[in-house]
């Protein structure tokens, strides 16, 4: 198992199209656009309203930049439209379905033809090349399986990249850890909360990470932030990287970091990114943050169109010192309904973690607790330390929580509570970790 961890990682074949010349990527990206315009403007009968009464038709499709003149697809199309109402294939083509459980309601319901799969499996090949993993890896990939798109998604990317895989799914922590040491995992796959919680349970069962096969942790589905990574980079002795996806546009595999880390390259091969102002719609420059947009450029049984995604971030301008031709995004660290309005300043949950991570004697458990006092918003930062602070005179305690205030004053202008809690008090997540606990609805 050694000569795995030594074992020198070729580019693979599947991940040609990352390195196409740009011109040879837009010519190929305009053919796609083209056709999946028109699949979804005779097939799908939003999409041909929609266009319709914007007054455009596919065939007035001349340049990639005319993408601005197609009208924005939403989530509440895919809710007003449950459960089938987007497809653009027959039943009898569509081989799978995935559906995002959406906070209330109804879930979100996605397909997928065979072709469809294809390009998603290929799409993961790449994010784990890129994240430097080849055949002889054994990838346990502990995305949940079912309708969730990251177990399978992974899955399928991992055998077809001729890694092994451990289709474990999520949970059953100590089991987890027993397979990792027991199987000599080179890879796990998980939320990057989840890990946070894997590192806190090896030390309890006295089993260090640092000394197992393990060496990449493939991250996302949530957001994360620079200060997480260190953590669990620290923490662990593996490079973790950021992977990028959502059901809407197929699941993992709409962009991943490379072993620069330094942005996510999107598969725009595949995926066509715009940034937006979210309030005005109009198209931003490269280097300006907004909301992501994105285009299935290939997706034959559900193509979306323009589809919002609410997540904050910008195209990197330049290119990237891998070389790569595929453009990046910087890392996603917020979404744009994420943002809470407290004493009318705008804070986003990842200020908070950034803020109290770079606090030393501080564990990468919190939770973001939203109550209402007297008619006011009120917020309150809990967060865990470790026992030893604990344990520790009160007047440790009362240092750390000053200065937790503090760095947090330092990134939001206003006077957050922090209330420190003892080891093990905040619930730990298998999946996406839940940050935000509002409480201001009820009594
Ligand atoms: O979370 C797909 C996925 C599975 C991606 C495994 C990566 C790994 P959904 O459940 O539809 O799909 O959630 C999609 O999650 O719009 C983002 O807001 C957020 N998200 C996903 N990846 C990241 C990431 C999957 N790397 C929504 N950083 C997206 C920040 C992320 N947010």
């Amino acid at each position: 198992m050694q000569t795995v961890n030594k074992q020198k990682a070729e580019v693979n074949p599947a991940s040609a199209a990352d390195f196409l010349p740009e011109d040879k990527l837009r010519e190929l990206q305009l053919d796609r656009l083209e056709k999946i315009v028109l699949r979804s403007y005779e097939r799908t009968v939003l999409y041909k309203k929609r266009m319709n009464g914007k007054g455009i038709h596919p065939g007035d499709l001349k340049s990639l930049d005319d993408i601005r003149h197609l009208p924005f697809t939403v989530k509440n199309d895919l809710r007003d439209t449950y459960p089938f109402g987007l497809f653009a294939s027959p039943m009898s083509e569509i081989v799978r379905l995935h559906a995002s459980s959406g906070t209330t309601g109804k879930p979100i319901v996605v397909a997928y033809t065979q072709e469809d799969l294809d390009v998603w499996t290929d799409s993961m090949v790449r994010t784990f090349a890129a994240c430097g993993l080849h055949s002889g890896d054994i990838i346990q990939n502990a995305y949940g399986y079912g309708l969730f798109t990251g177990g399978l998604g992974a899955h399928y990317g991992a055998e077809k990249l001729g890694a092994t895989v451990i289709p474990i799914s999520g949970g059953n922590t100590d089991r987890q850890l027993m397979i990792m040491q027991d199987f000599g995992t080179t890879a796990f796959c998980s939320t990057p909360s989840y890990f946070t919680f894997m590192i806190e349970r090896a030390a309890e069962m006295k089993i260090d990470i640092r000394k197992l096969h393990l060496r990449t942790g493939i991250f996302g589905a949530e957001p994360w932030t620079e200060e997480m990574r260190n953590h669990i980079e620290k923490a662990s002795g593996i490079k973790a990287y950021d992977i990028y996806g959502l059901s809407e546009i197929t699941g993992p595999g709409v962009g991943s970091e490379c072993e620069k880390q330094d942005g996510l390259h999107i598969f725009e091969d595949y995926f066509y990114p715009e940034i937006i102002d979210p309030v005005t719609e109009k198209a931003l420059p490269d280097g300006t943050e907004g909301e992501l947009v994105l285009t299935t450029l290939c997706k034959q049984a559900m193509p979306m169109i323009r589809y919002r995604t609410r997540d904050i971030t910008m195209i990197m301008p330049g290119k990237c010192k891998c070389g790569r031709n595929i453009r990046r995004i910087r890392k996603i660290n917020r979404r744009s309904d994420d943002m809470l309005i407290i004493r009318g300043v705008n804070i986003f949950p990842s200020q908070i973690e950034s803020a109290i991570l770079a606090v030393e004697g501080i564990l990468p458990h919190y939770q973001i607790v939203l109550t209402k006092e007297k008619g006011l918003d009120n917020i309150e930062v809990q967060v865990e330390i470790t026992e030893k602070v604990f344990s520790d005179k009160v007047g440790a305690m009362e240092e750390l929580q000053s200065k937790l205030v503090q760095a947090l004053e330092n990134v939001t202008s206003i006077r957050i509570g922090v209330r420190l809690v003892a080891h093990q008090t905040i619930k730990r997540s298998e999946g996406k970790a839940k940050r935000v606990i509002d409480l201001r609805n009820k009594n």
